[in-house]
């Protein structure tokens, strides 16, 4: 029997990651079918195991890892919000099965006054949230602190020397800043990995982002840093796309961080060579500034059949996509986007056999 293309390499993910259920998302007023369903999780487990990766179970980490990226408040609310809806009556007695946000305390909403925290669970719902199409259920906690810990799992092994390990997240992360979720994004997986990296001691971290959309949360994360590098190339927000406030090209990074982000937005239909020259591009910029560890957020909607983007990339690109990430040095490999059921396995096995071809 030939040696498996991914054989050795640790597939960390948690049982928790399929209890978040959305139910759907509510988009531009309607409540319709979602595409960040559970099945994902139990798709992708299943292509990487056949495909020779050991499964690894996530191991509980201290909120200390998760706080030194996101706002405690955000991560009080994530992990309360649901049973506050319930005991509030919304489901009881409205029918409203999901934690869906009305009012957004905006800037423009505020000005100089101070935030407050609503008495209303239904008032305080938009506070941490920033779209409609984020919904909280049962289970969703326990599913959004799954997915940290395995990110953070996986980031344990490659500081302990492992040189790539992928972390099965689900839900994904990289649409989360700070203080705000969305995007079907809770806590930021990538940046929770990345952090805990420099933490570690691994020195400088690069984070490229090759999933379809851009990482907005990764990037305002780490947007005044200058020893965590976010790189990403995403369909073009100009051009009308999620997450459409952030992603351009002349967001470089503020402060001691100036220069440290990079943007490389995509037209509609771009397909594997120019997004692979892209990919390169980002790949300069990691070596250029001699980081010491990578976390790759890898979405696979970028793929040509995925419902959410209208880039064009096939399985071979993502492949090599892999290998010229893998090349740069020791990766933690997060799972971020990707929709299509049918395809979805074999796109994660084919950028992660790049990875392994090219480590
Ligand atoms: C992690 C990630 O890939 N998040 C992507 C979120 C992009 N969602 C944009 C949704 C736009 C509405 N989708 C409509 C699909 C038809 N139901
Ligand atoms: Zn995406």
């Amino acid at each position: 029997m030939p040696t498996q293309a991914l054989a050795g390499l640790p597939a960390v993910w948690s049982a928790d990651c399929l209890r978040h259920d959305p139910a759907g998302e509510v988009w531009l007023g309607v409540w319709e079918a979602g595409t960040e369903v559970p099945e994902r999780a139990s798709v992708l487990l299943d292509a990487v195991t056949q495909a020779g990766a050991v499964k690894t179970d996530a191991t509980s980490h201290d909120t200390s890892a998760l706080v030194a990226v996101h706002d405690p408040e955000l991560i009080e609310h994530l992990a309360t919000v649901w049973d506050q809806w319930r005991a509030g009556g919304y489901e009881r007695d409205y029918g409203r099965t999901r934690v869906v946000p009305y009012v957004f305390p905006t800037p423009g909403l505020l000005g100089d006054l101070p935030m407050r925290s609503p008495a209303a669970t239904h008032g305080r719902a938009g506070r941490f949230c920033y779209d409609t199409m984020t919904l909280v259920g049962p289970g969703s906690w326990e599913a959004i602190k799954a997915a940290a810990d395995a990110a953070l799992t996986a980031a344990d092994l490659v500081a302990a020397g492992t040189r790539t390990a992928y972390a099965l997240c689900r839900p994904p992360g990289h649409h989360t800043t700070k203080s705000a979720y969305g995007g079907s994004c809770y806590l930021n997986n990538a940046a929770i990995a990345a952090e805990a990296l420099c933490a570690s001691g691994a020195g400088r971290v690069a984070v490229i982002d090759i999933d379809a959309h851009h990482g907005n949360g990764t990037q305002a994360i780490f947007y005044d840093r200058p020893d965590v590098y976010y790189g990403s190339l995403h369909v073009d927000p100009g051009a009308g796309w999620f997450p459409h406030y952030a992603g351009y090209a002349d967001e470089r990074g503020t402060g001691d961080g100036a220069g440290a982000n990079r943007n490389l937005p995509l037209a509609p239909g771009t397909a594997d060579d120019d997004w692979l020259a892209a990919v390169g591009t980002l790949c300069a910029d990691v070596r250029e500034r001699r980081a010491g560890a990578v976390v790759v957020s890898l979405g696979v909607d970028a793929a040509a059949g995925d419902p959410e983007s209208p880039l064009q990339v096939s399985a071979d690109g993502y492949r090599r996509a892999g290998e010229l990430i893998g090349a740069l040095g020791p990766v933690v490999v997060v799972q971020e986007g990707g929709y299509d059921l049918p395809t979805l396995g074999g796109l994660v096995v084919a950028a992660l056999t790049g990875l392994l071809a090219g480590a």
